[in-house]
Parts: C-alpha cells; structure tokens; sequence
C-alpha cells in the first residue's frame, strides 16, 4: 500500500481535508477505475479535478501531494494513498460491502491488480496513438525538467518511479507511439485477454460468479482497447459479450462517457488511419 508520510506531503493544505477526497481527472483510466469501484460502493466523496490536459498535475501545489505527478489520489482524513490499486484496496478493507474481492482471491488479489498495474504504459501507448490522435500533446522540455528535478519523496524516500514516466514522455517527445511499441502492447494485451476468455467460457466474470476488482480494472482496458479499435469480435468474443454486460450498468457507463471532442478526434484519428492503412488492426495483423 503506497500511503504518503507526513514529510512526503508538502502541500501541507490536505492534511486538513476530512472524508473521502479523489483528485482525478474524467478521461484518466485509473481515475475512471476508482470512480466505478467508488459508485459500485455507493461510498459519498469530495472531488477535486486535476487537468491533466493542462499539464496541472505537474504543478507544485500537484506534486507535492503526489510526487509522481499522476493522478488519482485518495485523500482520507489527512492521509494521502496514491497507486490506484492501492487506493481501491485500502478503501474495500475500509468500507467490506458488497464485497468486491471474492474471500478465495484475498491473498491473490494484489498480484492480480500488479499484472494490470504493469501494462499502464502498454495501454498508454494504444491510448494515445489511436484515441487521443493529435490531441496527445508532447510535455515542454521544461515542464519535463521541472518534474525530473522535483524533490518530493515517496515513504521518505527519492522515488525511482518516475525514470519511467520520464522515459515514456521523452520517448514520445522524440519519436511518437511507434508502430513497433503498439505491436509489442497489443501482443501484451493478446496474452492476457486469451486467459480471460478461456475464463469466461466457464464464469461470467474473470474471477468466478460475483463480479470484483479485476473486472472494474479490466474494463476501463478493454474500453479503451475497443474504442481504438483492437480486433476483440474476432478474437476474444466472450470478452466483448463480458464488457457489453457490464457497459449497461450505470456505476460503469457514466465514468466513460466520451466528449463531444474526443469522439471526435478518435473517428478522424480512425479515418485517416483507414486512408494510409495504419489502423489498429492492420498494424497488429491478429
Ligand atoms: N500506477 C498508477 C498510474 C497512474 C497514471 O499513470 N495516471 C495517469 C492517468 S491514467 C496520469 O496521471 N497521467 C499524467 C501524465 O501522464 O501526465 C496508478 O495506478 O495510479
């Protein structure tokens, strides 16, 4: 569990926030995550928005409550949590009901969340080729410098975490999302989801009867997935059936909803990849 110390915490101003606070941002997928386990809780909380789009979460008043400068952020009474899977298992210990980690997974559970957790960059790399287009805007060099040289500390410590941030920013800054990352992504991608649909022959959720946290965490993955156009009918069809079921509940519908804009940007994203063959699907080839 990644809970902040109080000398990690320089925007000293939550320490004084009482209940349940997120800051989040609507199109984020880890905010999306907690949103829906936080709606399926019916747990009450405080929102604070933080624009990603305007690099906000790289402000000092941002990063000195989350030295990462990633978004959500759980904070309760005081206390800081960071790492969405974190946050979402902190707060099942803390509010039991309905209970969304099935008592025989209690102790798989972490490792489960960790491998979703490790293909963040993956699903990046998918997101912003493919749903974002243009809009996935470079960071300044300056904002970058201002991030990399940043003192907070996590549990006390410098933390190592942001070499990877870093490196995918600089990355892209650099060359884009190329063709190869998406294709190493989608292979990623392929291999697990080939586990959850030999899963679903036999249950309707990845863990069994009751729907849990992986399926929360999942779906935000293969919404994005889908909307950028990864082949699942043809490939996974009891996924899609999987994801078309849990789409119709409102605690998950409503955290997705796409803007006007970014609906947009996607289909002219689509079509000019259509016009010079570079969809998804072509590039990928399964
Ligand atoms: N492992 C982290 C990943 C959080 C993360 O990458 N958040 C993204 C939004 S989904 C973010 O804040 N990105 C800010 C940026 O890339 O500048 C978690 O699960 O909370």
């Amino acid at each position: 569990m990644t809970r902040l110390i109080e000398d990690d915490i320089r925007t000293k101003e939550v320490l004084e926030w009482r209940g349940i606070n997120l800051l989040h941002f609507s199109g984020s997928s880890c905010s999306q995550k907690t949103r829906i386990f936080l709606n399926l809780k019916g747990i009450e909380w405080v929102s604070h928005p933080v624009n990603l789009a305007t690099g906000e979460n790289y402000s000092d008043w941002f990063l000195g409550i989350n030295p990462r400068g990633l978004v959500p952020v759980l904070v309760d009474d005081g206390d800081v949590h960071i790492e969405s899977n974190d946050i979402i298992q902190y707060l099942e210990k803390k509010f039991p009901l309905p209970e969304l980690i099935p008592a025989e997974y209690k102790e798989l559970a972490p490792k489960l969340l960790r491998e979703e957790d490790d293909l963040h960059i993956d699903i990046r790399n998918i997101s912003f080729r493919f749903l974002f287009g243009k809009l996935a805007r470079k960071k300044e060099d300056s904002a970058l410098k201002k991030f990399e040289e940043d003192l907070g500390t996590i549990e006390g410590k410098k933390d190592n975490h942001k070499v990877n941030e870093l490196k995918f920013y600089k990355d892209f800054n650099k060359e884009g999302i190329t063709n190869k990352s998406v294709i190493q992504s989608a292979l990623k991608f392929k291999k697990v989801y080939d586990g959850f649909e030999s899963n679903l022959t036999k249950q309707p959720y990845f863990l069994g009867k009751e729907l849990s946290l992986l399926d929360i965490a999942w779906f935000i993955y293969t919404h994005r997935l889908i909307l950028s156009g990864y082949p699942f009918k043809k490939t996974h069809p009891k996924v899609v059936n999987w994801y078309q079921n849990l789409l119709k509940r409102e605690e998950f519908k409503k955290e997705v909803n796409e803007s006007l804009i970014l609906r947009n940007v996607r289909r002219l994203t689509r079509f000019q990849d259509a016009i010079k063959g570079t969809t998804l699907r072509k590039i990928v080839n399964f």
